[in-house]
């Protein structure tokens, strides 16, 4: 099955928006009269699918395989993430489900990091949702003419609009041939630009697909709040294949990021009021055995570290072997997190001492204005200022506008540079 867009025509949407507000006034009434009706109603059922899915702290198994997905190219499965390419020159790697997904609606989240040195980064990292597994190819790592869906996380601006990084969503029924050279914006269904590259925090994409709508929602990793996402596109009447592979692909060209997916979770979704159907039958027995054996060897191995640690560590009792251990990126953005932290708050330490100062000058200047203006005052009408302080004798008054010169331009300085640090 293709995918496609079904365009209806104006006279239907002038009914469907006839239809909508009576509805919405129905229901409006409705909910009136049943106060409290539960807006749950309106939300699917959401069942997690660990057959197409994966994620850490035990993301790939010993022998490098990652259970239910197949890896190719320069992917390579760690126990906390995929890296589908490394930062090196022309990579091209993906990860594919073993098999295929025939739910209706579906509901995909990817966490991943797209990380390298240069201001600019290449090429990018796709979702797929295919017939068939474009296990290698020149869109991201993928095979072109796909049939089915791409999201694609485009680094690199090959048009030169200055308008990448960017997300598009990109359809094909097979013999569209992917439009690289203008970053694919000719065939985008959807788009919205997003940086996601070098973030603090793994970036997530929500990818649905619910009721014939495919909507991307971003989580631009700012912040470690999971749930913080955004709106990015949204694709109505979209149809794609009944069934298909999940993969996630990437590439890199003369320019290279570390391409890492740290997990991938797929949710079949049911429409409200309607039974989920039963979870798939079990597993095959050999595959099963195979978990099984994995399982046990890394309990052994487990029960063994914390012997060892325990033995080390005689004081240290109960806590969990995981949290001790942190990886070589936790320790990075660790270590940037703290430094900048540190940094910030030299500066507001800084910038409260210059409020105070410029706090101190302005009250030096208001004292001397209001001395000088009594002088002047007194001078006029003839009474020599006994109560003045020596210096606003008249010799010194030429000293005392150079004072307030000096102060009035230390003042503008300082505002200066709290507005810079501010
Ligand atoms: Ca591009
Ligand atoms: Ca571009």
């Amino acid at each position: 099955m293709a995918v496609s867009i079904v365009r209806r025509p104006v006279a239907n949407a002038v009914m469907l928006i006839l239809t909508f507000l009576a509805t919405l006034l129905f229901h409006r009434s409705f909910a009136d009269i049943a106060a409290g009706a539960s807006t749950s109603e309106e939300t699917p059922h959401r069942r997690f699918e660990y057959k197409y899915s994966f994620k850490g702290p035990h993301l790939a198994q010993t022998d490098g395989s990652i259970p239910f997905w197949i890896h190719t190219g320069n992917a390579i499965p760690s126990a906390d993430q995929v890296r589908i390419t490394p930062s090196l020159r022309s990579q091209r790697g993906s990860v594919w489900t073993k098999n295929k997904v025939n739910f209706e609606h579906w509901e995909a989240e990817v966490t991943f990091r797209v990380s390298g040195r240069g201001r600019m980064g290449a090429d990018g990292l796709a979702v797929w949702f295919t017939t068939s597994q474009g296990l290698d190819g020149p869109v991201y790592g993928a095979a072109d003419r796909w049939n089915g869906v791409g999201v694609f996380f485009d680094s690199f601006d090959n048009d030169g609009k200055k308008n990448n990084p960017a997300i598009i969503v990109v359809g094909n029924n097979g013999n569209l041939v992917y439009d690289h050279q203008n970053d694919g914006t000719t065939q985008a269904l959807g788009t919205c630009l997003r940086d996601f590259r070098n973030k603090p925090y793994p970036v997530r994409a929500k990818i649905t697909y619910y009721k014939q709508t495919l909507t991307v929602m971003i989580n631009n990793g700012f912040t470690p709040d999971k749930e913080d996402y955004e709106f990015c596109t949204k694709v109505d009447n979209m149809v794609i294949p009944a069934e298909g592979f999940f993969g996630i692909s990437a590439a890199t060209g003369g320019l290279a990021d570390d391409h890492d997916v740290l997990s991938f979770l797929l949710f079949r979704l049911t429409e409200p009021g309607q039974q989920p159907p039963p979870p798939e039958s079990e597993i095959p027995k050999e595959e099963k055995d195979k978990y099984q054996e994995e399982f046990q060897n890394f309990q052994q191995e487990l029960d063994k570290k914390k012997e060892e640690f325990q033995k080390e560590h005689p004081d240290v009792q109960g806590e969990p072997i995981e949290d001790l251990y942190e990886s070589v990126n936790d320790r990075e953005i660790r270590q940037v997190f703290e430094g900048q932290n540190r940094i910030h708050l030299e500066i507001k330490q800084l910038h409260r001492q210059l409020a105070m100062i410029l706090d101190e000058q302005r009250r030096y200047v208001s004292v001397i204005t209001d001395e000088i203006s009594k002088k002047g005052t007194n001078a006029e009408s003839g009474q020599v200022g006994m109560s003045l302080p020596k210096l606003f004798t008249a010799h010194n008054d030429n000293r005392n506008r150079i004072i307030i010169s000096f102060i009035s331009s230390s003042i503008s300085l300082l505002t200066q540079t709290k507005r810079f640090w501010v």
